[in-house]
C-alpha cells in the first residue's frame, strides 16, 4: 500500500500540490474542500490523467474527513489568500479559524500523521496547528523558505543565464517583507554571490525575494502565487515519506535556536520520516543576526494578536 496524502483545501495551491505529487507517484492522495463537488472534479480529472501520465496514483477528492482517515501527511492550504494591497497578516482572524478546525477533524483520524502548513500568516498558522493538533514539534512544519529560496534562485539564474541547479539560495525568517535571504551563504556552484554579481544586482534580487509574493499577486489581480509554493509543498512531502534527511529552509517552533523561542521561524531544517529532525544553524554576523531579530519581532507581534 503506498502512503497516503491528504490535503486539506483544494484552491489553487492545494490541487496544484496534489498535481506535483501525483507525478512523483509516492502517495495516494486526498482531496479536501468546503465547496461542494469542487475536490471531486478536480480529483476525478487528475485520475484521468494518470494513465497518460503512465503513474498508479489514486486521487480521491471529497468535502468530509473520513477518507484522509491513517494519513502520513497532512497539508493544510485551506484558508483565504491575499487579495491587491492586503498583507498576509490581513488573514489571521479568518484562517486561524480554518486551520484550528482543519487540525482538529484531521488529527482524530490520522493521530500520528505529519503535518505541512501553507495557509497564511504562515508562521502563526503552524503554531495553530500544534497547539490545537496538541502536536510536537517535529510533527509541524510550515512552508515558506523553500518557495522564498526558489524565488532567489530563480531570479539569479535569470541574471546569469545559468542553470538553476547551480544556483544555491537561502532565505530565513517569517514568511513576509522581513524574510532575510542570505547572500553570504548563497552561491553559484560554489562562488558566493557578492563574488558573482555585482552590488547594485545583488541589491535588487534580494529586494525582489522580499516582495516576490506580491509581485504575483500584484499581475494575477486574484489570488496568489500557486505553481512554485505547491512545488515546495511536493518536495517536503517526499523528503518525509522518503526519509531523505533533506535541509530545506521551512518554518519550524524554535526553543533556543538562533536565539529565538516558542515562534514559528524560517530556519534551514532537516527533514525525514519523522519529520523536523534537526535544525542547522549558520555562523551568522551581527548584521545578519539583526535582520533575523527584526524578522522574528514581526511574527511574535502577529503572534500576539492571535487568540486561539
Ligand atoms: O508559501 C506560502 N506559505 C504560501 C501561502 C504560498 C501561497 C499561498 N499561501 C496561502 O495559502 C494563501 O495566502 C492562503 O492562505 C492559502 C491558500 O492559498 P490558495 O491560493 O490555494 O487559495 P485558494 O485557491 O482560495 O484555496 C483555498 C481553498 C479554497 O478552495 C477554499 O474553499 C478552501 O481553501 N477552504 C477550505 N477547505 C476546507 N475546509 C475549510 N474550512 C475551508 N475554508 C476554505
Amino acid at each position: 500500500m503506498k502512503p497516503k496524502v491528504s490535503i486539506i483545501g483544494a484552491g489553487m495551491t492545494g490541487a496544484t500540490a496534489a498535481h506535483w505529487l501525483a507525478d512523483k507517484e509516492i502517495a495516494d492522495i486526498v482531496l479536501v474542500d468546503i465547496v461542494e463537488g469542487m475536490p471531486q472534479g478536480k480529483a476525478l480529472d487528475m485520475q484521468e490523467s494518470m494513465p497518460v501520465a503512465g503513474k498508479d496514483v489514486r486521487i480521491i477528492g471529497t468535502n468530509g474527513y473520513e477518507d484522509t482517515a491513517g494519513s502520513d501527511v497532512i497539508v493544510i492550504t485551506a484558508g483565504l489568500p491575499r487579495k491587491p494591497g492586503m498583507s498576509r497578516d490581513d488573514l489571521l482572524a479568518i484562517n486561524s479559524e480554518i486551520v484550528a478546525k482543519a487540525t482538529e477533524e484531521t488529527i482524530k483520524l490520522s493521530p500520528d500523521a505529519i503535518y505541512i502548513i501553507l495557509t497564511n500568516p504562515l508562521d502563526v498558522m503552524c503554531y495553530v496547528a500544534m497547539k490545537k493538533g496538541n502536536l510536537p514539534r517535529e510533527r509541524v512544519i510550515g512552508q515558506a523558505g523553500i518557495l522564498d529560496s526558489a524565488r532567489m534562485r530563480a531570479f539569479v539564474s535569470m541574471e546569469l543565464d545559468v542553470s538553476v541547479e547551480n544556483v544555491n539560495c537561502y532565505v530565513l525568517g517569517g514568511h513576509g517583507d522581513s524574510m532575510v535571504p542570505l547572500t553570504r551563504h548563497s552561491n553559484v556552484a560554489g562562488i558566493p554571490l557578492n563574488e558573482i554579481l555585482s552590488k547594485d544586482r545583488l541589491d535588487a534580487i534580494v529586494e525582489r525575494t522580499r516582495k516576490g509574493g506580491g509581485e504575483i499577486v500584484g499581475l494575477l489581480k486574484t489570488g496568489s502565487a500557486y505553481y512554485a509554493p505547491a512545488a515546495a509543498i511536493a518536495q517536503m512531502v517526499e523528503a518525509i515519506l522518503k526519509d531523505k534527511h533533506l535541509i530545506v529552509p521551512s518554518s519550524v517552533y524554535l526553543q533556543g535556536e538562533y536565539g529565538q523561542r516558542d515562534i514559528f521561524f524560517g530556519v534551514p531544517a532537516q527533514l525525514g520520516r519523522t519529520g523536523l529532525e534537526k535544525v542547522y544553524e549558520y555562523d551568522l554576523n551581527e548584521e545578519e543576526m539583526a535582520e533575523l531579530k527584526a524578522s522574528a519581532e514581526h511574527v511574535a507581534e502577529t503572534m500576539r494578536d492571535l487568540s486561539i
